[in-house]
């Protein structure tokens, strides 16, 4: 079996993209560490809450945004960061040619529940030499050099794309290492399985409401089959669902906070999980157009989002269009 190392040497990853990767890896593994302990390490509940010694308790989703920042501002090949925990960029290395958006704990919510949250990331490479700011990580998804998460499940897995097809990873808790365990993970076209937070039904547009009424109205209507719903909460646990079996994600845009266009953010939840989802060969739009071509405007930017089987998203995607 293959290390995550010795995988990326195979790939001819650049030694600068190999380090940030095998560093992500590790700070990873310290986040699920942590989240292996729960209740024990005293770190579960809310920030500013203090555990039973009197000691301020630290959310989990700041504890991993601290580990994540830690590891790679020592990294040396990290320019910049951006992260859901931090309202601006965060400058690393000046010698570094990287920039990496990361969610450091996706589904955070889940914590309290002991279910299923991940670490999303996003890399670029930046020219920037000087001085650096939020404008320079305003690149369409495209230009993502490397994307990925870290799924903290009964098992931690790694899935990562350098561009060249989706790879999974399992972590090998005996000895500490992320092993290459599926290779050319691929979607299929089809499916009859969608996930979307059914709650929120009356707030959807109209194209969203016939769709989603079509695949619950089954064989008796006009999609003439059975469809089945999950929803963990989590995206990175849904769309990970959907790269080991297939499926349908959405979050789309609800008329509650029409000046708001969806929940997911752009740079550490569409873009990442749209260039996964393109390599394993599905598809990832928003209402009006691939993902990875939005030219962002803000670092914690918010999209709809619709991705997964190609022919399923086309289909929902047809019912935006038509009249
Ligand atoms: P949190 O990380 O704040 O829990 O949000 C997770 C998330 O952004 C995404 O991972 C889920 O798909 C979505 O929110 C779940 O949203 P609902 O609360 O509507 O189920």
């Amino acid at each position: 079996m293959r290390s995550l190392s010795s995988q990326l040497h195979l790939d001819h990853s650049s030694t600068d993209l190999s380090i940030l990767l095998n560093c992500l890896a590790v700070a990873c593994k310290d986040i699920a560490s942590r989240l292996q302990q729960g209740a024990m390490a005293g770190v579960l509940g809310s920030a500013g809450e203090e555990n039973v010694q009197g000691e301020t308790q630290k959310k989990l989703d700041v504890i991993a945004n601290d580990i994540l920042k830690d590891y790679l501002q020592d990294s040396g090949v990290v320019r910049a960061l951006a992260s859901e925990e931090e309202e601006d960029i965060v400058e690393c290395s000046k010698l570094g040619n990287y920039l990496v958006s990361f969610d450091p704990l996706d589904g955070s919510s889940n914590i309290d529940i002991n279910s299923m949250v991940g670490t999303i990331f996003s890399i670029y490479e930046t020219t920037a030499g000087g001085d650096i700011s939020s404008q320079d990580f305003l690149q369409p998804g495209r230009n993502q050099v490397a994307a990925g998460y870290v799924l903290y499940g009964p098992s931690v897995m790694l899935v990562l794309t350098t561009g060249n097809g989706v790879k999974m990873y399992t972590l090998d808790q005996r000895i500490g290492e992320f092993m290459l365990t599926q290779e050319q993970v691929s979607i299929a076209a089809d499916t009859k399985e969608f996930a979307i937070n059914m709650s929120n039904q009356r707030h959807w547009a109209e194209p969203m409401q016939r769709y989603i009424g079509d695949l619950l109205a089954g064989q008796d209507g006009p999609r003439g089959k059975n469809f089945n719903m999950r929803w963990v909460a989590a995206m990175v646990a849904d769309v990970h669902r959907i790269l080991c079996r297939g499926g349908l994600f959405t979050y789309p845009w609800d008329q509650r906070e029409p000046e708001k266009p969806g929940k997911l953010r752009l740079m550490y939840e569409a873009n990442p999980m749209g260039m996964l989802i393109e390599q394993a060969g599905g598809k990832a739009y928003t209402d009006q157009g691939p993902i990875l071509d939005i030219q962002p405007s803000h670092i914690h930017q918010r999209v709809p989002v619709i991705l997964g089987a190609a022919n399923e998203v086309d289909a929902c995607l047809g019912y935006h269009l038509a009249p």
